[in-house]
Order: C-alpha cells, then sequence, then structure tokens
C-alpha cells in the first residue's frame, strides 16, 4: 500500500472553470498537493497515456478529448491514497457515481468525466513519471 496516487483534471472540467471547487474537494478530503502542472496533451500524448485502452472502441475518441483542451495534472499523497481516491472521484460513468463524488458533480459524460484517478501503486508510479520528475515533485 503506498501513500501517493496522480490525477488529472480534464479538459471539461478546466473548461468549464470546475478546477478551484475540485482542488477544493481534493483538499478537503485529506489529500496533499505534492505537485501541479497546468499542460495540454499532444494528440500523441494522449495515445502513450492511455496506451492500455488501444483496444477498446472508444480510444480514439479518448485521445481527442483529452487533447482538446488544458489539463491539471497533480500527484497526490495520503494514506491509502490511490483507493481513496477512486472512492473521492466516483464511477467512471457518472450515472453510476455515488451522490457527492467529484464525478457525479461535475462529469457530464461517460468519457468526458472531469478527472482521472489512477487504479493501482504501480500505475500512481508510471503516471506521476509521465508528467514529473523527481525534482518536481515536494
Ligand atoms: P477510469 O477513468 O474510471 O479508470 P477507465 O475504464 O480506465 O476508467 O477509462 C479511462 C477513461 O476512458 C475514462 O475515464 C473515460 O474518460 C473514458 N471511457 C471509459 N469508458 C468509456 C466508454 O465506454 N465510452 C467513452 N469513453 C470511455
Ligand atoms: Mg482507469
Amino acid at each position: 500500500m503506498s501513500n501517493l496516487t496522480f490525477t488529472m483534471i480534464k479538459p471539461d472540467a478546466f473548461e468549464a472553470g470546475h478546477s478551484g471547487a475540485i482542488i477544493q474537494m481534493i483538499q478537503d478530503a485529506g489529500f496533499a498537493i505534492k505537485a501541479a502542472k497546468l499542460t495540454k496533451l499532444s494528440q500523441e500524448r494522449a495515445g502513450q497515456f492511455y496506451a492500455v485502452h488501444k483496444a477498446r472502441p472508444f480510444y480514439g475518441e479518448l485521445c481527442d478529448y483529452m487533447s482538446s483542451g488544458p489539463i491539471i495534472a497533480m500527484i497526490l499523497e495520503k494514506e491509502n491514497a490511490v483507493a481513496d481516491f477512486r472512492t473521492l472521484i466516483g464511477a467512471t460513468n457518472p450515472k453510476e457515481a455515488a451522490e457527492g463524488t467529484i464525478r457525479a458533480k461535475f462529469a457530464t459524460s461517460i468519457e468526458a468525466n472531469a478527472i482521472h484517478g489512477s487504479d493501482s501503486d504501480e500505475n500512481a508510479q508510471i503516471e506521476g513519471s509521465f508528467f514529473f520528475s523527481q525534482i518536481e515533485v515536494f
């Protein structure tokens, strides 16, 4: 069990002006921000980030969407970070996301679902390293 996870505020939520409210929810839930970056993925970089989903039918659209505008990438710290953060963001499909979760509040569709959260300690490490070098992490 690790104490770090990785997140992105996705283009739909950034564009809609929800970044501040989402970061407030993250901090209120006890996560410390260890690194943060406003950036934009190219189509190619989005494809690399989501390479694990290459075979899925929505892969092309997902890469279009994730490169459609700015995102905020962050590394977060908390005890049991990966699992607790998945609980805070809610189910992939906002129709199935529990009340009070970030996706229930801010996601507009199963694709444009406001926020990313790593699904394992191993992927948190890989995904954090995709955006940040060691010296950028507090
Ligand atoms: P997760 O983000 O909850 O871990 P994943 O299954 O890993 O969900 O899918 C990665 C991302 O791909 C989702 O967050 C969402 O943006 C998009 N996605 C997942 N399933 C679908 C779908 O059925 N249609 C369109 N986009 C999807
Ligand atoms: Mg996932």
